[in-house]
């Protein structure tokens, strides 16, 4: 049975400004996922930190929503099938020096916290990030 799912992918501050947006747009392309909806935004402080409320008692929860809204980000939402799991797959292990060979991590993440591109983990997160982002 199909079962076509729609992720929310964003394309970090590190990435964007190493202009590394068409290439990792093509990747999913090349991947066969569908870009439904896109747009280049930069976020503030506060929206950051509501986006990633999930990890607000993490130690690195400041500093990892400062970077986010450090700079310009693209956000896209993605459909394929099983369209979760597979961007998860795509993306790599969240530190690029553990992530498999040919991941986007492992190709263009720096470090850690600069990694480049974030994936939603679940179905219901991939809800709750699609309309956190495009909800109008
Ligand atoms: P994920 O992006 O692979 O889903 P999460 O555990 O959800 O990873 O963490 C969200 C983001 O927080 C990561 O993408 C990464 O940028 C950052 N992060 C996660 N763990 C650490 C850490 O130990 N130190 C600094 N930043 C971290
Ligand atoms: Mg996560």
């Amino acid at each position: 049975m199909s079962n076509i799912e729609q992720t929310l992918s964003i394309i970090k501050p590190d990435a964007v400004e190493r202009n590394l947006g068409d290439e990792i747009k093509s990747e999913f392309l090349k991947n066969n996922f569908k870009i439904l909806k896109e747009k280049k935004i930069k976020l503030e402080k506060q929206e950051a930190e509501k986006f990633y409320q999930v990890h607000q008692t993490k130690p690195f929860y400041n500093d990892l929503c400062s970077y986010l809204s450090s700079g310009p980000i693209i956000v896209m939402v993605l459909e394929k099938e099983d369209a979760i799991a597979g961007n998860r797959k795509l993306m790599g292990a969240t530190d690029p020096k553990k992530a498999e060979d040919g991941t986007l991590r492992k190709k263009h993440g720096l470090s850690i916290d600069k990694n480049s591109v974030h994936g939603s983990d679940s179905l219901e997160n991939a809800k709750i990030e699609i309309d956190f982002f495009f909800k109008d």
